[in-house]
This record gives C-alpha cells, sequence and structure tokens, in this order.
C-alpha cells in the first residue's frame, strides 16, 4: 500500500532492530525517510535494502543523538524538500548492565539516560518546532513495559523508560490545542540486539533472556507503529503496550523450559 506517500518520517537507530524495521515497513508505505544513527556504513546498508522497497526519498546522516549540538547541525543540513518532518520515530534506546543501583557503573548510566532521555529530547525539540509552526505531525517514541513496572536490576534503565512515557505525557498536553499527535509504543521482550548490548557481547547471557518463550519480532513494534501512524488525523492512539503473550508485565513471564 501507499497510504504515506510524500511523507516524510524520520527514524533515530535506523540500522538496526526496530528501527530499521520501522523503516522497512514506513518505506512499503511509499514514505519518504530521513534515517539516523551512529554508524555510517550500516546506514549506507540500509539504504541500499531500502532503495528496493520505495520510490521515496531516502535521506541518512549519521548523528550522535547525545550530543545537541550534533542533532541541530544534521537537522538544519537536511535537504530542502525533506525538512517537514512529518513523523518522528523516536526509536534510538538502549540499557548497558542488569545490577543493582548499589554496583551499577556510571558510566552506563550516562550512556543509557543520555541516549534515551535526553537524545529523545534533544531530537524532539528540534523537530516539533517545525510541526508546530505547520501545525502538523506526528511524534512516535519507543516506550517499554520497563517505563510501567520496574525490575530488580533494571532500575536505570527503568527510570529512562518511566521518563519516556513523562516526555511523551507532557508533549500530548503541551500540544493539544494542535493537530499534532503523540504517541508512545511500549514493546516487552523484543528479539534485537538489545540484550547483547545490555550484557556487553555476552551473546549466551543475551540468548537466556529469550529462551522458553517466543519473544516479539522488531516488525510486530514496526507493526503497531505502522498502525498509530495510518489512523486518520482526527484519532491519537496515545499508548499501545504489547508483549508476547506469556509475559504479563516486566516481571511476570512464563516460560517453558527445555527437556
Ligand atoms: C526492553 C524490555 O523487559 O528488557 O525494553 O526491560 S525489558
Amino acid at each position: 500500500m501507499n497510504r504515506l506517500n510524500n511523507k516524510t518520517v524520520l527514524i533515530t537507530g535506523a540500522t538496526s532492530g526496530i528501527g530499521k524495521s520501522c523503516a522497512r515497513y514506513f518505506a512499503s508505505e511509499g514514505a519518504n525517510l530521513v534515517l539516523f544513527a551512529r554508524r555510517e556504513h550500516l546506514l549506507d546498508e540500509v539504504k541500499n535494502e531500502l532503495k528496493k522497497l520505495t520510490e521515496g526519498d531516502i535521506y541518512t546522516s549519521p548523528c550522535d543523538i547525545t550530543n545537541y549540538k550534533n542533532v541541530q547541525q544534521v537537522v538544519s543540513a537536511l535537504p530542502e524538500q525533506l525538512k517537514k518532518v512529518d513523523i518522528l520515530v523516536n526509536n534510538a534506546g538502549l540499557a548497558k548492565g542488569l545490577e543493582p543501583i548499589a554496583d551499577g557503573l556510571p558510566e552506563n548510566w550516562d550512556v543509557t539516560i543520555d541516549t534515551n532521555v535526553k537524545g529523545l529530547l534533544y531530537v524532539t525539540k528540534e523537530i516539533v518546532k517545525g510541526m508546530t509552526e505547520r501545525n502538523s505531525g506526528h511524534v512516535i517514541n519507543i516506550g517499554s513495559t520497563a517505563g510501567h513496572d520496574v525490575y530488580p536490576n533494571g532500575g536505570v534503565y527503568c527510570a529512562t523508560k518511566y521518563a519516556v512515557k513523562a516526555i511523551t505525557q507532557t508533549l500530548r498536553i503541551e500540544l493539544v490545542a494542535t493537530s499534532i499527535r503523540v504517541t508512545t509504543i511500549d514493546p516487552g521482550l523484543v528479539e534485537t540486539n538489545f540484550s547483547n548490548v545490555r550484557f556487553n557481547g555476552d551473546s549466551e547471557r543475551a540468548k537466556n533472556v529469550y529462551k522458553g518463550i517466543t519473544p516479539l519480532t522488531p516488525d510486530d513494534v514496526a507493526d503497531a507503529v505502522l498502525y498509530a501512524a495510518t489512523r486518520p488525523p482526527h484519532v491519537s492512539i496515545n499508548e499501545v503496550i504489547l508483549t508476547p503473550v506469556n509475559q504479563a508485565n516486566s516481571n511476570f513471564v512464563h516460560k517453558v523450559k527445555a527437556d
């Protein structure tokens, strides 16, 4: 389908996992894409893959969203025809470490807070300005079940996702007199590189997180993002929480033991 022809969608963290799936889903709806991520060679790979799916524009730019100056530069360097972002998908996010607060590493906290909270704020600030001037747009944040229930050893990551919920709700109130929609899509267990990053490349430990359950896929989440983005303009999907069927929330997960 081509429900988003002529719409411009900006996605952060677009080279892997949920961000990359969102890019594919929006490309297959004919949208123009602006893709941000840290690594240029991965952006090139994604761009080449997506070119086959869409005749829309695909523009990629390396961006360190934790650096406000860099976000300002990259946004102001957008090509003229892509400056009017219709849909912003704030996807970039990560967790580093899984320890009690007393044992946590401040450098892990810094990168998690800088990316998930400050990075999301920086990009939102730069993009919502234009949306407000045009009285049109849609901000879609990728939150988490970790923004609804905390779990032991996840304190800082959970704090960042509670922050995403707070920012989403605040923005929705601030923009209530406009036509701009604000959504948060909050998944539970999704099998991506997330746990690998959390456990610093310990792939055995990462795999264990998803053992005994059928986790969500990045496409499941992208499907929810696209649903929110394709409702009629008077409908705001404010919040979607999605989990695998055997996950009730952050703390209640039914896993089948291997024989
Ligand atoms: C990721 C889900 O359960 O690892 O946002 O916190 S969880």
